[in-house]
């Protein structure tokens, strides 16, 4: 190898090393405008979970909730990610103003803060779609 090919593969590997640490930091970034939408709501689901003192994991198909039981602290907030098994559903509390998106597939989620003086309240949690309460996608918010 003579001096000048050595010149050339110096000049090559720094160029990909430049190029690996460019596209390794637009992955950290934070989504930007030019990303899509999905990105975006990604990130906001990540930032709701980071400051919930309580996430459940809750999967939703025809016709009821994995989770038929939640059990919360009076003050906490709370995340429920859910996830789409089949069907169209969504997920209401009626008292503490929690309704999430209606989704068709894949998952949503829904953040809310349970209040101080709610000690010892049980709440229903149900699907609004159709009849699906009825056909039994309900469940209960048992606050501590
Ligand atoms: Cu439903």
């Amino acid at each position: 190898m003579n001096s000048n090919t050595k010149v050339i593969v110096a000049v090559a590997v720094v160029a990909v090393a430049v190029g690996v640490f460019f596209v390794m930091a637009d992955s950290n970034e934070v989504a930007s405008p030019s990303q899509t939408n999905t990105e975006t709501q990604v990130a906001d689901t990540q930032l709701e979970q980071a400051e919930a003192d309580q996430v459940f994991e809750v999967g939703m198909q025809n016709f009821s909730f994995s989770e038929e039981q939640l059990s919360v602290n009076a003050g906490d907030t709370v995340t429920v990610n859910l996830t789409n098994n089949g069907g169209t559903h969504d997920f209401v509390i009626d008292e503490l103003d929690v309704q999430s998106q209606i989704i068709g597939s894949g998952q949503t989620s829904v953040t809310f803060t349970v209040p101080e003086d709610t000690s010892g309240q049980i709440y229903s949690f149900y699907c609004s779609v159709g009849n699906h309460r009825e056909l039994g996608m309900e469940g209960q918010l048992t606050v501590n």
